[in-house]
Parts: structure tokens; sequence; C-alpha cells
């Protein structure tokens, strides 16, 4: 059978993430798509640790450790480094999660895409803070449990719409992704890499043990986000939209059912979920429509 995917595998076996992790999966797919000339920028996040102690580094490439805040700026900084170099053929990927780039981490990457630094920047987004314990970030979405937002109180409100922040920065390419959809990911990030200035990409990636189901779900689970329109798959390139319509648009209660922290919710609240699905994917399409 014919792969449809880089065969190479540089990401190595004996990292530390949990059974069924989507961020392990999210970065074999990333390394596949960059190759080996490629230098990773990591704050504090789930990936500082599935990458292992030295001199066990998992990643198979050079991989620099940095403070939580300072993923962009820190990735600017590399790519400055290599240019003084003439180090012209070596990518810098910083790779961050929800937490570390929504919250925390998005004063730096705004000033990168504002003076146009070269860099692609990717958040995996498991819509938490899963390395310090499962607490609620700005991507957890409506109705999710988190340890910070117990079942009473659970995450009220949507997800902060990272894609269209960074869009609004007129970079050139700015994007989503799914592990259930490794060419279109690689694809994606083949084009980035092709493209001068800041490149960001969300991908949504599973997380069994803060989104409570069992790891044998996860490509299962990323794929019914795209199915239902909960997570659309879309890219906006020098302000030109591109969506990717599922063929059968699925009800999100087939995405919300098989997770733990969506498991308090009522009929009536899932109806609430479904029909604010429905008016962001209508939107999205009308953007399309007009810009693509
Ligand atoms: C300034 C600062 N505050 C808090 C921490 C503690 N900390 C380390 S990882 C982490 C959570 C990271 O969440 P996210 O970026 O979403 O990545 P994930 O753990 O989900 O992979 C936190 C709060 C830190 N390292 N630095
Ligand atoms: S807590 Fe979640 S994101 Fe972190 S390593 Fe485990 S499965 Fe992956």
């Amino acid at each position: 059978m014919k792969l449809t995917i880089p065969e190479k595998e540089i990401l190595n076996p004996g990292h530390l993430a949990c059974q069924g992790c989507g961020a392990a999966l999210a970065m074999r797919y990333a390394l596949k798509a960059l190759g080996r000339k490629t230098i990773i920028v990591l704050p504090a996040c789930c990936w500082t640790v599935i990458d292992g102690p030295f001199p066990y580094s998992s990643a198979g490439v050079p991989l620099f450790h940095t403070a939580f805040e300072t993923a962009a700026s820190c990735g600017a900084g590399v790519n400055a480094a290599l240019e003084v170099k003439g180090k012209n053929e070596v990518t810098v990927l910083s790779w961050a999660g929800d937490g570390g780039t929504m919250d925390i981490g998005i004063q730096a990457l705004s000033g990168a895409a504002e003076r146009g630094d070269n860099l692609i920047y990717v958040c995996y987004d498991n819509e938490a803070y899963m390395n310090t314990g499962i607490q609620r970030s700005s991507s957890t979405p409506h109705g999710s449990w988190t340890s910070t937002t117990p079942v009473k109180a659970f995450k009220k409100g949507p997800k902060k719409n990272m894609i269209e922040i960074m869009a609004a920065h007129k970079i050139p390419y700015s994007v989503s992704a799914s592990i259930s959809h490794p060419e279109d990911f690689i694809a994606k990030l083949q084009i980035a890499k092709q493209l001068k200035g800041v490149k960001f990409m969300q991908i949504l990636s599973p997380c069994p043990a803060g989104w409570k189901y069992p790891s044998n779900l996860t490509v299962k689970i990323a794929k019914l986000a795209i199915e239902t329109c909960i997570f659309p798959l879309y890219e906006v390139k020098q302000g030109r939209y591109k969506v990717k319509k599922p063929a059968n648009k699925k009800p999100v209660s087939e995405y919300l059912k098989l997770q733990g922290r969506f498991r308090h919710l009522t009929g009536e609240e899932i109806d609430e979920i479904q029909k604010n699905t429905d008016q962001v994917w209508k939107e999205l399409l009308k953007k399309e429509k007009v810009f693509g």
C-alpha cells in the first residue's frame, strides 16, 4: 500500500506522553512534514515532559525549552540568529499548548506577527492546561468540565477564536488542522514552510486524560470534531478563506457523548451547543463566500 504521508519517522519511540495523546501524534506528523532541518522552540506544556529528559530527547531534532510566555519571541530570535549565519534552510517551529498560546503567550505571538518575524507557530489545542492538572484555558469550549470549572460551574462561553485573531494581524497563513486528517495537516505545514512571516496553525489534539475518554478513541473523537463542525477545518491564506465541508454534517451530541468532560450536560444544554455551532459554521461559510 502506498502511504499518503511521508514514510520517514523523525519522532522517536519511547516518548513520555499518555497513551493515545493527540499532541504526540500531532508532533509526529509535524516532523514528517517539516523534516530534520527543524528547530523546535517549546514553552512549558505537556510537550516539555513528552520529549523526555536529556539526553533521551524523543523529538529527533534540536529543541529549545523556553519560558511559558515566550514561544513566539524565542522562535523569532532563533530564526534571526539562523539568518545571520546564512542557514536559511532551517525551519523554526514554535510549538505551544493552548494555554501557552491563547492566554499567556498571546502578547509575544501578536508582537511577532506585527513585526513580520519568520516562523511557523503551532498551537496544539487540547483545550485546557493539561500539564498542571486540567485547568480551564480560554480555549476550553462551552459546557466543559475542568478542574477549575467543576460540574456545577462548568465552562461558560465560547473558545477564544485564535485563527481569526491571527488572521486579523494580516499574517500570510492562519489555519486549523486535526490529527484525524494527517494529509491535510502535512500539506498545510508544507505550504507554511514556503511562506515568509508568521504562519499560525491550531491543531485539535484530543487528550484522553483531560477529556475523559478511553485512549483508543483519540482519532475518532478528532474526526467527529470536524464532521460535526464544532472544530471547523479551514484556512485563511493571504486573506482568502477556504473551508473543508464534511460530506454528512453530524450532530454535536455524537462528539460530546464520547467524552466524560461533557457528561453532565442536559439535553437543553446540548441543543444550545448545537445552535451555537450551527451559527459559527454559517458565519464561516459566509466568510468563504465573500473572501474565498
Ligand atoms: C509563568 C508560568 N506560569 C505557570 C507555569 C506552570 N505551568 C507549566 S505547564 C502549564 C500548563 C500549560 O498548559 P498549555 O499551554 O495549555 O499546555 P498543555 O499542558 O495543555 O500541553 C503551567 C500552568 C509556568 N511554567 N510558568
Ligand atoms: S495529559 Fe493529555 S496532552 Fe498531556 S500528555 Fe497526557 S494525553 Fe497528552
